[in-house]
């Protein structure tokens, strides 16, 4: 009999009702969550299914056999999955099966039919779909690219799952499913503090297991420069925390194979020409000269664009850059510039009146993005902006991205699309933002297609990015603070409105996915209030 999971409005109400109570109000007698489901995948399928048929699964002599396609990516997937389905689970769980339940079968192989041959790194139009199913003639993964084998893989992992006598089972399960935005981020800031290979690389991991495609690296800021550069060593020399703290040219390589054999696409972003102090402790005169009472203060504003030297610098700066990183985006910021330094500098307002901007510095601003634009067009590479630039009027290429981030989501989503831009969101994903008590469901809540448009519109919504923004994170609390946080919001960006409209069920399901987190070994913290995962600390 099939069971397809179905929602209830009233269970939503009470989700609201829980989210609702003020943190000093919290409700000690309230029943603890305890996951009452089992075996359900998180982000939910586009289309799933499963029946109360029960197959035990031989960990023991488990393989997956590529059947089509397959490559070093499919190869490596298959040795991961293999120790996270039952290496841990065996570590953690001391239980002997004695198989007195009644099973429909057993099986101790996962086909993996990959149709086509596999590309070398994933991309923004990379087809992620597959199928999978569980029924009495086996088990079946079938996907057009490696990468959606991938997704199955990862699905196929979580809704394997332990009896209390330790057997591995599966229910029959039929699964057809894609994703319904294709860019889907997780911003990491790396120069209000530094973060780690390792830290890194276990992000990576979890943003595989909730199907994130995109590591958005803001990788430099004001605060320090920790990007080794070839032909520019000195900024990372004069402008890193220290010479420790540092990501060198192999870290980097590391860092982006990682991804590539989860799927995930490294995206760098060199925010300027504001958010540039760092940078501007080695390079000379790339920096604006704050002037007060008719002198150089000894302050420095946003990257200068005045002067030629800019430019060439940017030229032989981004020509490293798009070479390192193999993606076709390189993210170029554009966003909070404050004018008053540039007001300041005569040489500034010089330049200004030959070029017949007159007073308005949103004008110098446009000049420097759109000269920025035609170098990373020149390199053969995409951009993706801060919603800033838009907004202060300059043009930009067809294939722009643009990412809307500051409060008042509809409209800009609207104005972006209108005027043909693609489009992501971040604006309701600040994870930075945390609060006593459990905050998850405005993150769950808010939807990127939210804006009043024509479906062409909705269509140049490309999708979304939480962001956790580094002031007050490090090494020592990144995982916990993100995750299973950021976890929501690859439900969103994952899963078919109609597969998840109903809220019902997700609390359980995220308390599950939360458990499966730790029990994979990542310090996901608790979010929905009192409760305990079967497999903990014992
Ligand atoms: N740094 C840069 C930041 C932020 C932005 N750009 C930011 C702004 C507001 C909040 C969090 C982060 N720290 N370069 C905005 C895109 Cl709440």
């Amino acid at each position: 009999m099939a069971i397809t999971v179905c929602f209830s409005v009233f269970l939503l109400v009470n989700i609201l009702q829980l989210n609702a109570l003020p943190a000093f109000e919290y409700n000690q007698t309230s029943t603890a969550i305890v996951p009452k489901s089992i075996g359900q995948p998180w982000p939910m399928p586009a289309k799933y299914s499963s029946n109360s048929d029960l197959y035990s699964i031989n960990s023991e002599n488990f393989k997956f056999i590529a059947t089509g396609e397959s490559c070093d990516v499919l190869y490596q997937a298959f040795v991961r999955y293999r120790r996270i389905l039952f290496g841990k689970d065996q570590e953690v769980l001391k239980f002997k099966p004695h198989g007195k339940h009644s099973k429909a079968g057993s099986f101790d192989i996962l086909y993996v039919n990959q149709l086509n041959r596999c590309d070398t790194y994933p991309s923004l139009n990379s087809d992620e779909s597959y199928t999978l199913s569980a029924n009495a003639s086996g088990l079946h993964l079938q996907a057009n690219s490696v990468w959606g084998a991938l997704r199955g893989l990862e699905t196929f992992s979580e809704i394997v799952y332990q009896l209390d006598d330790g057997t591995f089972v599966i229910n029959g399960t039929a699964i057809s499913d894609v994703p319904r935005f294709k860019h889907r981020g997780l911003l990491l800031d790396t120069s209000r503090h530094y973060l780690s290979l390792k830290t890194i690389k276990d992000n990576l991991d979890a943003m595989a297991q909730v199907k994130y495609n995109v590591f958005h690296w803001h990788i430099v800021d004001d605060q320090s420069f920790p990007y080794q550069s070839s032909m520019f060593p000195t900024m990372s020399q004069e402008g890193a925390f220290d010479q420790r703290h540092i990501y060198s040219q192999s870290d980097i390589k590391s860092i982006i194979e990682y991804a590539r054999l989860r799927g995930i696409r490294v995206i760098p972003e060199f925010d300027s020409p504001g958010h540039t102090q760092s940078w501007g402790k080695a390079i000379d005169n790339l920096l604006t000269k704050c002037y007060s009472g008719g002198k150089f203060n000894g302050n420095y504003g946003p990257i200068d664009p005045s002067v030629n030297t800019t430019f060439t610098f940017l030229i032989n700066f981004f020509k490293e850059i798009a070479e390192l990183f193999p993606d076709k985006y390189i993210h170029l910021g554009g966003d909070e510039v404050s004018f008053s330094c540039w007001k300041s500098n005569p040489d500034i307002t010089k330049f200004m009146a030959e070029m017949g901007f007159a007073s308005n510095y949103s004008r110098l601003e446009e000049y420097y993005m759109q000269n920025l634009l035609d170098i990373i067009s020149d390199l053969k590479k995409g951009y993706i902006i801060w919603q800033e630039v838009i907004d202060n009027g300059a043009t930009v290429s067809a294939d722009t991205v643009v990412e809307v981030w500051k409060s008042g989501y509809p409209a800009e989503l609207e104005k972006i699309t209108k005027l043909g831009y693609q489009t992501i969101l971040s604006s309701c994903w600040y994870l930075n933002y945390i609060k006593y008590g459990s905050d998850w469901l405005p993150y769950y809540m808010c939807d990127p297609h939210n804006f009043n448009g024509t479906a062409k519109q909705k269509e140049l919504v490309v999708g979304g990015e939480a962001c956790m923004w580094g002031e007050y994170v490090d090494d020592t609390n990144l995982m916990s603070r993100t995750w299973p946080r950021a976890s929501v919001v690859a439900e969103r960006l994952w899963s078919a409105v109609d597969s998840i409209s109903d809220t019902a069920g997700v609390q359980d399901r995220l308390e599950e996915h939360r458990c499966r987190m730790v029990k994979r070994g990542f310090p996901a913290e608790s979010i929905n209030g009192p409760g305990f995962c079967r497999d903990e600390f014992v």
